[in-house]
C-alpha cells in the first residue's frame, strides 16, 4: 500500500505551496496528514481536492506515519524531527537544524539522489532556498567542467522570510504607491514606511537590502554562510571557494542569483548551452538578440531553475558568468522536499 505522509508546518507560505504540489504531482501517497502548531489546529485545508483538518503537533500525530516533511522554524525541527524519526518516519526537514550534520544527508535529487539512502538518523535535510535556487545549474556544469570557485550575489524575494515577509512587502508598497517623489531624497522611504519593518532590517519597497539572516563571524551573514557550506556539502567539494553576498529585493517570490563560476577546465559556451538544455530541472532561456533572459516575474510558480545571460568571462576562459532564477517556495523549498520524499516513497513502495 502507499505510504502515509505527514506535512508538518502545513499552514505556512511553504506549506501552502506544498499542498498545491501534492495535489498536482503524481500521487504516490496513501493518507496525507496535516500537522501544525496548536494555534492552527482545527483549520481545514484543501489537498488533492479534499478538505483535511489540521491536527496539532504531538508525538501521537506521527502514529503510522512513514514519511514526514517538516517546514517549521529551526528550534521546532530540532526538537520534533528526532521524535518523528524515533517513531519510524523518514523525516525530510527544510529547516537549518540538521543541514550540516555529518549524519544527515543534504539532498538535491538532480545532483546527489544517492545520498538520500544513507540517513543514520532517519533525517534527510533540504537545502536553503538561496542555495537551491542556483545549485541545479551549477551542479550540472560542475559534472563536466569541474568547479573550483563560486562568487555569487543573490537577489532574494520577500517570501524567503515567510508569510510575514510577503505581508510586509505588500503593506510597504501600499504606503509608497502613488507618490512620485518618494525615493528621490535620502531617508524619505524610511519616513513614509515608518518603524514597522517586519522581518527585514530596512525598508524593502523602493529599496534593496544587503542583508539576509543573522550576523556571523567577520561580517558574513548566516545566509551567506549557508550558501557556502551547503554548496560544498551537496557537490561533495569540501574545499570549494565560495563568496556570497545576499541581498533582499522587492520581489514577492523567486530568488535570483548572479553567478561567477570558475572551473578547472576551459569553458566552452556551446557545450554549456547543451548541458543546460539537456539536464533535468533546468530551463535555458538565453537569447540576448531577442532580449530574452529570466526574470522573477516570469519564473514565479514554475518548477525549473531558469538560466540566462550566459557569458564566458572576458578575462578568464575558465570562468562563466550567468543569471539564475528559481521559485524559492517551489524548487527552493516545497518542490525539492517533495522530490526527496518521493525518492523515499519509491524505496518504501516496491515496484510490482
Ligand atoms: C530567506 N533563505 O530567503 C532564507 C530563508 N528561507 O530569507
Amino acid at each position: 500500500s502507499k505510504p502515509t505522509l505527514a506535512v508538518v508546518g502545513a499552514t505556512g507560505a511553504v506549506g501552502t505551496v506544498m499542498l498545491e504540489l501534492l495535489s498536482t504531482r503524481q500521487d504516490v501517497w496513501g493518507e496525507i496528514r496535516l500537522i501544525a502548531s496548536p494555534r492552527s489546529a482545527g483549520r481545514k485545508l484543501k489537498v488533492r481536492g479534499e478538505e483535511v483538518e489540521v491536527i496539532a503537533l504531538s508525538e501521537r500525530a506521527f502514529d503510522g506515519v512513514q514519511v514526514a516533511m517538516f517546514d517549521v522554524p529551526d528550534e521546532v525541527s530540532a526538537e520534533w524531527a528526532p521524535i518523528a524519526a524515533a517513531k519510524g518516519a523518514v523525516v525530510v526537514d527544510n529547516s537549518g537544524a540538521f543541514r550540516m550534520d555529518p549524519d544527515v544527508p543534504l539532498v538535491v535529487p538532480e545532483i546527489n539522489p544517492e545520498a538520500a539512502r544513507h540517513r543514520p538518523k532517519g533525517i534527510i535535510a533540504n537545502p536553503n532556498c538561496t542555495t537551491l535556487s542556483m545549485i541545479v545549474a551549477v551542479g550540472a556544469l560542475h559534472r563536466v567542467f569541474e568547479l573550483e570557485s563560486l562568487v555569487v550575489a543573490s537577489y532574494q524575494a520577500a517570501s524567503g522570510a515567510g508569510q510575514a515577509g510577503i505581508e510586509t512587502l505588500y503593506d510597504q508598497i501600499a504606503k509608497v504607491a502613488g507618490n512620485r517623489e518618494i525615493g528621490t531624497r535620502a531617508g524619505d522611504v524610511r519616513q513614509v514606511i515608518g518603524d514597522d519593518l517586519g522581518p527585514f532590517p530596512a525598508p524593502l519597497a523602493l529599496n534593496v537590502v544587503p542583508w539576509a539572516g543573522s550576523l556571523r563571524e567577520n561580517g558574513w551573514t548566516s545566509e551567506e554562510m549557508k550558501v557556502r557550506n551547503e554548496s560544498r556539502k551537496i557537490l561533495g567539494l569540501p574545499n570549494l571557494a565560495v563568496s556570497a553576498t545576499c541581498v533582499r529585493v522587492p520581489v514577492v517570490t523567486t530568488h535570483s542569483l548572479v553567478v561567477h563560476a570558475r572551473f578547472a577546465r576551459r569553458v566552452d559556451l556551446a557545450q554549456v548551452r547543451e548541458i543546460l538544455r539537456d539536464s533535468p530541472g533546468l530551463l535555458l532561456y538565453d537569447e540576448p538578440e531577442r532580449l530574452e533572459f529570466p526574470t522573477p516575474a516570469d519564473v514565479v510558480g514554475t518548477d525549473p531553475t531558469w538560466v540566462g545571460r550566459l557569458r564566458v568571462a572576458l578575462d578568464d576562459p575558465h570562468a562563466l558568468d550567468m543569471f539564475v532564477c528559481g521559485d524559492n517556495l517551489r524548487k527552493g523549498a516545497a518542490l525539492n522536499t517533495a522530490q526527496i520524499a518521493e525518492l523515499v516513497a519509491a524505496e518504501l513502495t516496491p515496484q510490482g
